[in-house]
């Protein structure tokens, strides 16, 4: 194929000649569409030379994409705790990443491991799981399992809602800034979180209730009735761990998927919710489950303190 037009040009020369015709009419443009073009370049450069990083690992470690870490909490998120924890007892290596905390679905956390990537805390755990034959679960029977699963999904789906709603609707996202560190000019996002935030109860629904309801649903969520195989039962989330003969974990004396969701949320009662109703919930009501997190955090956090931001609200 030859590259001279008819005319007698060649396709780098009209190209030019394009380039010369638009910079005389739309100077601004061209400065705009280039000034992108090198921003763009320059991220496409730092995501390359972090993937590096990230591949550097070492085979079978896992890199944790997640935000910074808490002042109060290691995470003041329920689903990067949950996953944390869940590294930290199926005894996963891991190293973790605050340079790109949103992964491709634009949500936090998602990992990296061996160059591949994977989103969504419960995704992760299913895909780590089989990977490292480390099934946390493998001793409890498919009912137990059913049960589990649902005390799962309530804590990780239903319960988040109304802790939300609590935080960022009715105290307008406040409790953030008392556990996690924001430099004083960047404050003012809390009130746009907020409001994205209350946008999503109201498109999920939970948002139409009255704070009081929301609680009541909070407070069932804490002591709600599961329908275990079988049999419909009284199955409270809360007093499962006393009636099931003073397990130290959700499903007996060892720590299972369901631990980690429960461990997850309920830190971020207690110590990124001070003052909510579902805190005293913990320690008045349900005082069981505050006594559950404690030797929790024990356990699997030794290191808790040295895993909490230092900095200086
Ligand atoms: N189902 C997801 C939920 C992840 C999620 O909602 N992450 C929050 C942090 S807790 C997030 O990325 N929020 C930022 C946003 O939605 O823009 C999981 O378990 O990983």
């Amino acid at each position: 194929m030859s590259l001279v037009t008819q005319g007698g040009w060649t396709p780098v020369q009209i190209a030019g000649k394009a380039l010369e015709w638009l910079w005389g009419r739309k100077k601004p443009i061209i400065v705009v569409v280039a000034l992108v073009g090198v921003v763009k370049i320059r991220q496409h450069l730092k995501r390359k030379e972090r993937r590096r990083k990230w591949n550097e690992a070492g085979k079978d470690v896992v890199v944790l994409h997640m935000f910074q870490r808490g002042l109060t909490c290691p995470s003041p998120s329920p689903s990067i705790l949950k996953l944390e924890t869940y590294l930290r007892i199926a005894e996963i290596p891991y190293q973790i990443d605050h340079e790109e905390p949103m992964g491709k679905k634009g949500k936090c956390p998602w990992i990296t491991v061996n160059g591949e990537d994977v989103a969504d805390s419960q995704l992760i755990m299913e895909y780590l799981g089989p990977k490292f034959r480390k099934d946390l679960s493998s001793h409890l029977t498919a009912e137990e399992k059913a049960v589990a699963h649902s005390m799962q999904i309530m804590v990780d789906e239903y319960f988040l809602w109304c802790l939300m709603v609590w935080s960022y609707v009715q105290e307008r996202g406040r409790p953030l800034l008392k556990c996690v560190y924001i430099p004083v000019p960047f404050r003012f996002m809390i009130h746009m979180f907020a409001k994205r935030f209350e946008k999503a109860t109201l498109v999920q629904g939970i948002g139409r209730h009255s704070f009081r309801e929301v609680e009541e649903m909070g407070r069932k969520c804490l002591l709600s009735p599961l329908c275990s195989v079988g049999c419909l039962q009284t199955f409270p989330f809360s007093l499962f761990l006393t009636t099931s003969g003073q397990n130290p974990f959700m499903m007996g004396d060892k720590a299972t998927e369901l631990d980690c969701s429960v461990f997850g949320m309920l830190a971020q009662v207690m110590w990124c919710s001070p003052n909510s109703a579902y805190l005293r919930m913990l320690e008045s009501d349900y005082r069981n489950l505050y006594d559950y997190c404690i030797p929790y955090m024990k356990k699997f956090y030794p290191d808790w303190d040295k895993c909490l931001d230092k900095r200086r609200q």
